[in-house]
């Protein structure tokens, strides 16, 4: 059904201007499973790095948050791979982590946030695979070699433009889901209200961004952008054009986020080597992926595939083109 926390203003709302906040999408339950999935994946990860001779001490004692933020400041390693809900683009292995949990797809199949989706995108929903996890801890306590978008701040960019083309005409909707309250200190999204209008791209930059990720260089964004906060629970949705960034983590705690992204069922993603899936059809109920362990599988094939066949084509941009020099 169409989401009752969303009202007709709304909806008019995030057609006009490209964005809009939906708060109390998540309950305290759902986000605790994600927690503590979360923190027995964080333990596995410290336990590796201390076997590595990486880090001394495990903090175990500690909750989730400052045992993270104790770790980094120790470390000063990335977590963004191993708790990624996605594969890279670039790299993989057979052995490149990823986190594709029970708690993680409940949280992808919640009917509270199905049915935003389906307010936007109609009942036939499709689960895109262009979606990741960004534990974010303080900026500053990152090593260079680990500062990247899922861990840091994260530049100028269009979501179509980090797709392919196949997916231009699809209506894509971006559902950035806060774990914790995003707000301008911790790191929150900023937008330029009204830049899903025009039907052509910014131009993209491979290669300009934290960890070589690709974005609209700054000198092309001469709109004014405003920060945009959310509270934990709630959501921040994007129009697949709509120009939005990420602050820095100024903070001394986490910010955590999930991007996941929703539209119809039978079109293309954009990123056809990872796995999407119909999260709800009242069409055809028996299509629907109902079992976290074969979503997971669908991972574990296309990593081997991507790991024996050699990299995909992820995006249309060329960063030899004049704009980017
Ligand atoms: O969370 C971030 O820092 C960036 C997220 C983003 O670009 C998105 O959700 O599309
Ligand atoms: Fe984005």
């Amino acid at each position: 059904m169409k989401s009752p926390l969303i009202t007709p203003e709304m909806k008019a709302q995030f057609e006009e201007e490209g964005y809009l906040v939906v708060n109390g999408i998540l309950d305290d339950a759902t986000i605790q499973a994600v927690t503590d999935d979360y923190s027995a994946k964080l333990d596995e990860v410290a336990r590796l790095w201390q076997s590595q001779g990486k880090l001394q001490n495990l903090h175990s004692e500690l909750p989730f948050g400052e045992r993270l933020v104790k770790i980094t400041r120790e470390a000063k390693l990335s977590w963004g791979q191993h708790f990624d809900i996605s594969l890279p683009q670039a790299g993989v292995t057979h052995d490149t982590p990823f986190h594709a949990s029970k708690a993680v797809f409940d949280l992808l199949t919640h009917p509270r946030l199905l049915d935003v989706a389906e307010t936007f995108v109609g009942p036939e929903i499709y689960s895109n695979p262009i979606q990741h996890t960004r534990i974010k801890p303080p900026e500053r306590l990152l090593g260079k070699d680990a500062l990247n978008g899922l861990n840091a701040r994260v530049g100028w960019h269009q979501d179509q433009g980090v797709a392919l083309t196949e997916q231009d005409e699809v209506p894509v909707l971006t559902v950035w889901l806060a774990i914790t309250d995003a707000n301008e200190e911790n790191g929150c999204l900023c937008v330029v209200p009204r830049s899903h209008r025009p039907p052509e791209l910014k131009s993209h930059c491979p290669g300009i961004g934290l960890g070589g990720a690709l974005e609209v260089p700054a000198k092309l964004v001469t709109e004014e952008s405003i920060p945009v906060p959310v509270r934990r629970g709630g959501a921040l949705l994007l129009h697949r054009r709509t120009l939005h960034s990420s602050l820095t983590n100024q903070s001394e705690r986490i910010r955590w986020s999930f991007d996941l992204r929703y539209q119809p069922t039978g079109l293309p993603t954009g990123r056809p080597a990872f796995p999407g899936f119909v999260a709800r059809s009242p069409r055809n109920p028996g299509s629907e992926l109902k079992d976290w362990r074969q979503w997971a599988q669908l991972w574990a094939d296309a990593r081997t595939r991507i790991a024996n066949e050699g990299t995909p084509k992820f995006n249309r941009w060329d960063a030899s083109a004049p704009v980017c020099a």
